[in-house]
This record gives C-alpha cells, structure tokens and sequence, in this order.
C-alpha cells in the first residue's frame, strides 16, 4: 500500500533495488539454476552427502550467517517510509537547508521508532523510553533527526552513556529482567546520579506507554543550531506533534498486551498504513535567537537534561511529515537502517552539548561493528538521494565500482575531480563557533541543579496523571532489593514535591520523609497529556461483542457510523465464523472473543437482543473483558437488554433520560426504553476521540 502521490525519490532509488522474487526460476548466489532444493546430494538414496553439494552448502552458509548483531540500544524497531515538507518558505531566513526552506519540496523520509531497553525479540509494550529517528534524505544529504518521545535525556555527557545504559539493560548475571526498569542495578544508578531524575519523571508516566506510535510526540532532545547564508546563527530544539494527539495505554494494560500481542505497537503502525490511515506529525521547531543563549536563568541551553518551557519559548509549527508505505522488507530497510547525529546538513549544526557531541562518535562507530564495515551507507536504505563522489574506497561490502585511477586528492589524473565545493558551492562549512578553554574534567555551575525541571514536570500533570507516576514509582521500585537504594530514591523524590515523596514511600515501605522539599510551584501546561487534540476516532479499535439472537439492525447500525468515522470495528463472538441475529440475518464474526483481550482494543460496545444478552451474562470471559475495559478507563457502549451486563459487572448505571440514554464518564448507555440514536453515536464516538476516563471509580471492579 503506498499513498496515491508521485513516488519520492527514494523511492524510485529503492525500486532499483528490488527482486520480486517469482519472477523467473530458483537459482544459487551465482545464477544458476537448481535442479532440486528438498533433497542433498548423496552417495545412493541412502548414503552420506557430497561436498560437492554447492547449492546445499550454499544454502545452509547463508542461513547460518543471517543474523547481526542488534542494536546495543533501541533493538527492537519498526519503520516506514513517507515525506516531509514545510508549510512555507519563512525558514529560509533562518537556515540554508533547503528542505526547511523551500515549500515546493516534498523530502522522502525513513522514521523508525523503537524501544530502549528490550532486545530485538522482547515486546512492544514495557515501560519505556520509545526512539524516534527521522532520515530526511534532502537534495543536499541525508540528516537525520534521532530523537526519542520524551524531550530531555538521563545523562548531561556522553561519557556516562555505557553507564546509564548497563545499568538500565538486564543485570549482567543473570540477563533479567527483559525489557523493565525495575530492577536493582538502574535504580541503583539513579539514585547516585540525580541528573537522571528529570527523564525518570517521564519514565514513570504514561509517557512510557504510548498506545501507538502514531500517538507520541518526538524530540530532538539536544539545542542545534540552524545557520544561514549570512551565517547568522539561531539555536533551535526539535519537536514532533502527532495529528491523532498524544494518548497512552495504563500500566497493566500493556503487562497484559506484552503477551497478548508482542507486536503492539509495530503491528499498529503497519495497519494504519495498509489501511491508507498515514500517520501524520508535525514539525514544530522552538527557536531562540543566539543572541538569548544566556536569557533562561534556570536553563543552560546545552544540558540535556532540561527542556525550554512552550510557554516561555512557543513551538512554532513549520511542516508536516506523512507516512505512508511500509518497508517491503524488514531487514534490508528497518534493520539496516543506520541512523547518524552526525548526518547533518548545510543550515543545521551542533552545538557544544557534551551529550550530543559524544554521539557524533558513537553511531557510525557502532554501525562498523553492526552492518559489517565502513560501507553502512550504500546499503540502500542508507543511500542518499543527493550524488555521492569521493575518494573514500574499498572495505567490506564495497558496492560501487569506482572508475579511473585517481583516488587521491588533489590530482590532475581524473582532472581533479570530484572538486570541492567551498563555501560557495554548498560545501558543509562548519559554524564558527569561537571555542576558548583549558581542557578540564567538570561540568558548568549550571548544570548543576536536577530538581527545578523534575519538579515542573510533577507539577504540570493533571490528577490522574500524578496517581499514574506514582503507581509506577510504587512497582518500578518496589521490584528493587536493597533498602538503601529505595531509601535514597524518596529522599531524591522529596526534594522533586514532598507529596510525592510521601505517596511513593508509603508505598514501598519506606519512612516518609518529615521535612518538606522545596516545590517553586511552577508549571507547564503542554507537558501534560490531559490537554491535546481529542477530537478523532481514526484508527481506534472497537470491539462490538455479539452473540446468537443479537440486535443486528443496531450492531450494523453502530458499527457503520464507528467505521465512517475512520473507527476500526471488529465483531467478537462465542465462536469464529458467524452469528445468528435476532432477525435471523447472519452476522460475520472477526473473532472469537476468547482468543483476545479487552487490552486489545480501545473501546467495547454490546447491542442488545434478549438470547444474546442471557448469554454474554453467563459467559465469564465476556464479563471479564467488559468489566477489564472499563476498568482501564475505557469507552464502554451496551444497549438494550445487554444493560443487564452492567449489574453483572457492578459498573455503575447512569442516569437515564426519558428515552432511556444516558452517558457518565464514558460508559454509554441506551435502554431497551428506545431505540439508538443520534445522542448515543455522538456520545459514544466523543467518548472514544477523548480516549479515557480516568475520573471512574475503578478500585473495586474485579478485572
Ligand atoms: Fe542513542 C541508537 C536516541 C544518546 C549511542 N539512539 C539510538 C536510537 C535512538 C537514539 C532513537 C535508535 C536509532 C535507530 O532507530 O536505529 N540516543 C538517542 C537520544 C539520545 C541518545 C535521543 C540523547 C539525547 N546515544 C546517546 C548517547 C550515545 C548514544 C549519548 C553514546 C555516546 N544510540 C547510541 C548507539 C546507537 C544509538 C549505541 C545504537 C544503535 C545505533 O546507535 O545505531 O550508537
């Protein structure tokens, strides 16, 4: 499936390079043609094999060699194709990149998000910090925007990268735990290295959970600079706003999907694009003028670990990026992939963050080891569409057959070309940044205070978002052993808000601190979830659970204006196959509801219909899904004699009308009083576009 617009040129630069492998017949690596592919070669039907046998040689060495290393972090990815273009041509000004710059460009880009910690087989799920790495393949290069969806970062040097990250992966022992924070070696960290606090704020909230990748916003975390012809300079901080809004799943919702289905997230994204449903995001960039670098008392522009609030710098929206077709193949796109901070191009430069400036090492050395040499870039998703001349040559996996003899520079041979550019010509000319120091091993005075920005973020959250982060701190670091680890952990989160502090202690068994931290009240309005775009159904799964004697006109009735609205609707039922409506209609079932989950969906309705509703009542597993949906804040619809299902279920009935509707904290009701109308459609497609209803009283449903 891919979008109905012209192909990108990455596109037609991949096209190249595919095999439909039907065409034509099965052959070995050389081109030959083979006889046979089920039985070796052997010495009589029942005697040993031949080494002569190259085709099953062949076969069994590529096999043997098909894996290579994941990655040490983010290991576990899905991608997509699409583009990217600005909505005007104001950047210009700015910068001399011209796909930020010029409105007639449409630039092909390559996204792939990820998970931190997990390996490449663990689940989508855990809570975790989620990549969001953005290959812009512009007409002067590739850059590459490697972001996550949260806006700061552990660490403030990338000298205590390998720490952070051994401590967060599973314990070197044992390799536990698989894809989970909680555990004694990152809290152990953490504690010691308060810088880390800011970022485990986002951990610990829903952040960490995205329900989809189409619904989390991404960063470029670090201050770059955009720089133009003039040379002038302005510092700048990346930001991704999704089109659907940024929502997430509740914790025990994602335990529950990491079994249900692994692929979560990836097989979301994968859907949405088949289903011409393209993700889109925004690009809105913060832009500070250098001659503020030093304005933001609390904030130095080039620590990680603190964020620019959008009340004090606004997000100016510049462009929107689509993405719209799937990699033909998993591993040649989304596994080769090679993402570098370094790929930038002229009009976007670095600055002195010490985090972002050991990164310029770390990729491409690290892509040495994971695809095999220095060639990682003719791979060709990694190829740029711009044209590729030097004098850089051979190593493993050389692709490019490089004509003449003179691989040096300068030479009158090859009548000095390829030539270099200079300045004037497009060269990438490095900002020149005035650098004046004595080598030294410290870190700037203001670097130095790790709470204002963790207590901002504490401060932002709505109610529900608060009690979110602190049933995560209560798991996260109730898994720890070691007291003191646990101990040192509340004494950090009081100098963060003293309430907080209390909550978790309370529950982890740890004395509540007696003295107040200090909290300077302030907060941010855009670090909170509870106040996005809520206005869409797109792409939210809906289950309508039926059974024999079912209302069909009202299934099918719901079900059409669910999937007019972009909803993706499934019929559960007893069995696969169908059901037998009251009408006698027969109604296809998607699947039977004991192969899947509640978790699995966004929101649950049940038509009425006497027989079916007597027996969803008795069916355990249909009270369990209902109850375990609304228990997870969900959207739940039931009509007719289904209304029964709530008193089964002990959810509370609201106040109905005269005609038998009403609608409390997104459980939608329509008695058999009437028949369903328009308040139950638009009650109920509102109740799923504002996702979930966090203010139910959920305590005491069994789910
Ligand atoms: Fe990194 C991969 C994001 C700091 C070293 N990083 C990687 C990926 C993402 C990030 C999304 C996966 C890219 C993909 O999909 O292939 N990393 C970040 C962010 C950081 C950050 C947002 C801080 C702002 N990273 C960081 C530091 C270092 C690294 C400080 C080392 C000094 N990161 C790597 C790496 C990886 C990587 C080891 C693993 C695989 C790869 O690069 O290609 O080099």
């Amino acid at each position: 499936m891919s979008s109905e617009h012209p192909p990108t040129a990455k596109q037609t630069r991949l096209a190249a390079h595919r095999r439909d492998p039907r065409d034509g017949y099965l052959t070995t690596d050389q081109g030959i043609r083979v006889e046979d592919t089920d039985n070796s070669l052997r010495a009589g039907t029942r005697g040993p094999i031949l080494l002569a046998d190259f085709h099953l040689r062949e076969k069994l060495m590529r096999f043997d060699h098909e894996r290579i290393p994941e990655r040490v972090v983010y290991a576990r990815g899905a991608g997509a194709h699409g583009w990217f273009q600005v909505y005007d041509g104001s950047l210009a000004e700015s910068t001399t990149a011209e796909f930020l710059g010029d409105p007639s460009l449409r630039t092909p880009v390559f996204v792939r998000f990820s998970t931190l910690q997990g390996g490449r087989g663990s689940a989508d799920t855990p809570r975790d910090v989620r990549g969001f790495a953005t290959r812009f393949y512009t007409g002067q290069g590739n850059f590459d925007l490697v972001g996550t969806n949260m806006p700061v970062f552990f660490i403030q040097d990338g000298i205590k990268f390998p720490d952070l990250v051994h401590a967060l992966k599973p314990e070197p022992h044992n390799e536990i735990p698989t894809a989970s924070p909680g555990h004694d070696t990152f809290w152990d960290f953490v504690s010691l290295q308060p810088e880390t606090l800011h970022h485990v704020m986002w951990l610990m909230s829903d952040r960490a959970l995205p329900r989809s990748y189409r619904m989390m916003q991404g960063f470029g975390v670090h201050t770059f600079r955009l720089v133009n012809g003039a040379g002038r300079t302005t510092f700048v901080k990346f930001h991704w706003k999704p089109t659907l809004g940024v929502h997430s799943l509740v914790w025990d919702e994602a335990q529950k999907i990491s079994g249900q289905d692994p692929d979560f997230n990836r097989r979301d994204l994968w859907e949405a694009i088949e289903a011409g449903q393209f993700p889109e995001y925004e690009l809105g960039l913060q832009l500070i003028p250098e001659e503020r670098e030093f304005d933001f008392d609390d904030v130095d522009l080039l620590d990680p670990t603190k964020l620019i609030p959008e009340e004090v710098v606004p997000v100016t929206p510049v462009g929107r990026m689509v993405l719209d077709r799937n990699p033909d193949n998993f591993f040649a796109e989304t596994e080769q992939v090679a993402f570098r901070v370094d790929n930038v191009v002229p009009g976007i430069d670095f600055t002195a963050d010490a985090l972002l400036q050991a990164r310029l090492f770390s990729y491409p050395d690290t892509q040495l080891t994971r695809l095999g040499g220095p060639n990682a870039a003719q791979l060709p998703v990694n190829q740029p569409v711009a044209p590729v001349a030097h004098y850089q040559q051979d190593g493993f996996g050389q692709q490019t057959v490089r004509q003449g003899r003179a691989n040096y520079h300068p030479n009158s041979l090859g009548d000095g070309r390829p030539v270099v550019a200079g300045r004037q010509g497009g060269g990438f000319t490095h900002f020149p940044e005035r650098i004046d120091g004595m080598p030294e091993r410290r870190r700037s005075q203001t670097f130095a205070d790790h709470y204002s920005q963790p207590t901002l973020f504490w401060n932002s959250m709505s109610l529900w978002e608060k009690e979110h982060i602190v049933a995560a701190f209560r798991v996260e670091l109730g898994r720890v052993g070691p007291r003191h680890i646990r101990e040192l952990m509340v004494q950090h989160l009081n100098r963060i808000d003293h309430e907080l502090a209390q909550l978790v202690a309370a529950g982890i068994g740890v004395t509540a601190p007696a003295r107040r931290g200090d909290n300077h009240g302030r907060g941010s309005r855009a670090l909170s979830q509870a106040y996005g775009p809520r206005h869409s159904v797109l792409g939210r799964k809906v289950a309508i659970v039926v059974a024999d004697g079912v209302d069909g006109d009202t299934a099918a009735t719901l079900r059409a204006a669910l999937t007019e609205r972009g909803a993706l609707v499934e019929l559960l039922g007893p069995v696969d196959g169908v059901v037998t409506a009251a009408d006698g209609a027969a109604l296809a079932v998607t699947r039977a509801i004991g192969g899947v989950g509640s978790v699995l969906y966004d929101a649950v309705l049940v038509p009425g219909g006497n027989d079916a509703a007597i027996a969803l009542v008795s069916d355990g597993y249909v009270v369990h899904f209902v109850a375990e949906a609304y228990k997870h804040a969900k959207p739940v619809g039931v009509l007719g004699e289904a209304t029964t299902l709530l008193t089964q279920t002990q959810l509370p009935m609201p106040a109905l009308d005269d005609d038998g509707f009403g609608e409390e904290l997104g459980l939608v009701v329509q008695s058999a009083r009437g028949t369903v109308g328009d308040a139950f459609v638009t009650a109920y497609v509102d109740a799923i576009a504002r996702h979930r209803h966090f203010d139910r009283a959920v305590d005491a449903i069994a789910a």
